[in-house]
């Protein structure tokens, strides 16, 4: 109890050893009966300031040699107020030594140091009160009181984390058996792969099989009906060369003789308005006369583009040079009456029936209308009403003749069965394709690292959100981090999963997503997600320390990897 005398050396030591017994008897009653008067017990058991740890080094009974050696002094001298020794271990308990520390035991609560500068400042820095016992303040011990509040926060905390630990280890076993479960199902998917792509061959040899029958028949049918369409252009050709040959040969003689194919401007090459018997010749095909059969075989093939029939210049005016569009279409063999004839009839009637509807009433009218009406459909339709003329159905046949004709029935029914085999074998392709697609899955999920015990395996597929005053936050575990505005604007990737990024010996505590949205002028966005113990899956924050790296804390009871005991204590150092 010497370090509860202010001792001045040379003035006091007498002094100090006459208090030495009379003191330390007042000032142990004034422990006991005081409650205001802090030192509590272990303080008589070692100096003032020391703690547990330091106390083999102050023994009463010998000299005290200062903790760095520098010097050994009398016992007395501990706690006397004035610094000895130069590391300033004589002066536990009083601010006499510079860059000293004062160790308050805080029974009943947490120990604490603090600067020894601040022992008898008048400010209670100790919660037991210790640090001030110079009577110029007094200091309650709030020890216990502290002590209480933080076990019972201990111990809510303990609950969570034990809590936690138990719903780890259901996190664990259901980790545990969708894993055994995934690969059972691998086996038995690739098992069964192995039947369906079987029966793929199967269907696809048969779907050849069916293929060839249906090829051979479709192509020699196709092969039928372009000899069909060739012969009848053949035909054409013949009758519109005969026809042009009847045109040229003026005199009817049975040849065409240059000057009568000279009255054909069409043949006046050099456009000079002439066609000189030069130009006649090479239209000809190198001779100064063609009979019908030289003509349609020789000459008429060159000049077919190039040659105005007589219906031709009808239609256009021989005045205008022929556009390449004309000249590109064969001349027509079933030649359109003159459009100003039937313009002419049609303005007729018209005019006829709008004379006649001004005489009638307005039923007679309406009947007219309809009349009309059928006329003008009569162009495209024939009535249903009146039996089809000839030519209506030569009209309606028409479109027919350009469109291949269907096939035969033993044609039909090849392509029926191709069809069948095609559609089997489409159906066992995609059988094979989405087992493939399956067994990639769960390769993917098994390759992937859900904790040591597959504690983590539950965050799969599960995503997590937080809002923040600007952003929305999702952390989806083992796929990507995105950052949406709540104001409008899409969502921005903040890293997809790339593996457990914790320190080597404890790994399993944060992830990293990287890889992603690209910030600009700046590096891919990256995501550290910092895991700790609870008792749900939350996302707790997300901050973005550095521009484009994130971090986030998460929350899970897969990371409550210990169990805490349900009513803790100070440690022995702390009592
Ligand atoms: C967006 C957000 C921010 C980021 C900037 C970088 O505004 O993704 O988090 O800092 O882009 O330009």
């Amino acid at each position: 109890m010497a370090e509860t005398v202010r001792c001045v050396r040379g003035i006091l030591c007498n002094f100090r050893s006459f208090l030495h017994t009379e003191m330390l008897l007042a000032l142990l009653v004034l422990h006991v009966v005081s409650p205001f008067y802090n030192t509590a017990a272990v303080e008589i058991l070692r100096p003032r300031g020391v703690s547990l740890l330091h106390k083999p080094f102050y023994d009463e009974s010998k000299p005290f040699t200062c903790l760095d050696g520098s010097a050994t002094i009398p016992f007395d001298q501990v706690n006397d107020d004035y610094c000895d020794c130069k590391d300033g271990t004589d002066e536990p308990g009083t601010a006499a030594c510079p860059n000293m520390k004062y160790y308050c035991s805080n029974k009943g609560f947490t120990p604490k140091t603090i600067p020894s500068s601040r022992v008898n400042d008048g400010i209670c820095d100790c919660c037991d009160g210790t640090d001030e016992y110079s009577g110029l303040i007094l200091c309650e011990d709030k020890c216990r009181e502290m002590g209480a509040v933080e076990l019972e926060q201990r111990r809510k905390q303990a609950e969570v984390i034990n809590k936690g630990f138990q719903m780890r280890q259901n996190l664990v076993a259901d980790g545990k058996q969708v894993r055994q479960d995934r690969e059972a199902k691998l086996n038995a998917l690739k098992e069964e792969k192995q039947v369906e792509e079987t029966k793929k061959q199967e269907a696809q040899a048969a779907k050849e099989a069916a293929e060839a029958p249906e090829k051979e028949a479709v192509d020699k049918h196709k092969k039928a009906w372009e000899e069909v369409k060739a012969a009848r252009e053949l035909e054409k050709q013949k009758e519109a060369g005969t026809a042009a040959f009847a045109e040229l040969d003026l005199d009817g003689d049975g040849l065409i003789k240059l000057e009568e194919f000279q009255t054909h401007l069409e043949f006046d090459d050099d456009v000079d308005g002439e066609v000189t018997e030069e130009e006649a010749k090479t239209h000809l095909g190198d001779v100064t006369e063609v009979d019908l059969d030289r003509f349609l075989t020789e000459s008429w093939p060159k000049i077919k583009d190039l040659y105005q029939g007589e219906k031709d210049k009808a239609k256009a005016p021989p005045a205008e040079e022929p556009t390449k569009g004309d000249t590109d279409e064969p001349p027509s063999e079933d030649p359109v009456p003159p459009p100003t004839d039937e313009e002419e009839e049609r303005e007729e009637e018209e005019e006829e029936e709008r004379f006649e509807e001004d005489d009638n009433d307005d039923e007679v009218e309406d009947e007219d209308d309809d009349d009309d009406l059928d006329d003008d459909l009569d162009d495209d339709y024939p009535d249903e009403e009146e039996e089809p003329d000839v030519d209506m159905t030569k009209d309606e046949a028409k479109p027919d003749e350009d469109e291949m004709p269907e096939y035969d029935e033993e044609t039909k029914q090849l392509i029926a069965a191709a069809d069948q085999a095609r559609a089997e074998y489409t159906e066992a392709n995609k059988k094979v394709n989405d087992i493939d697609t399956q067994i990639r899955q769960l390769e993917k999920q098994l390759g992937t690292d859900f904790g040591p015990e597959s504690e983590y395996s539950s965050l799969d597929g599960q995503c997590f959100e937080l809002e923040t005053k600007e952003y929305k936050y999702k952390l989806c575990p083992f796929d990507k981090c995105t950052q949406s505005p709540k104001h409008g604007g899409s969502e921005t990737t903040l890293g997809r999963w790339e593996k457990w990024a914790g320190p080597e010996e404890n790994k399993y505590i944060a992830m990293k997503y990287t890889k992603g949205q690209n910030c600009w002028n700046g590096p891919d966005r990256s995501t550290e997600v910092r895991m700790t113990c609870g008792i749900e899956n939350k996302l707790l924050s997300a901050s973005e320390p550095n521009r484009c790296e994130y971090v986030f804390d998460f929350e899970t009871p897969a990371m409550c990897t210990q169990e805490v005991p349900t009513n803790p204590e100070f440690t022995h150092e702390e009592l």
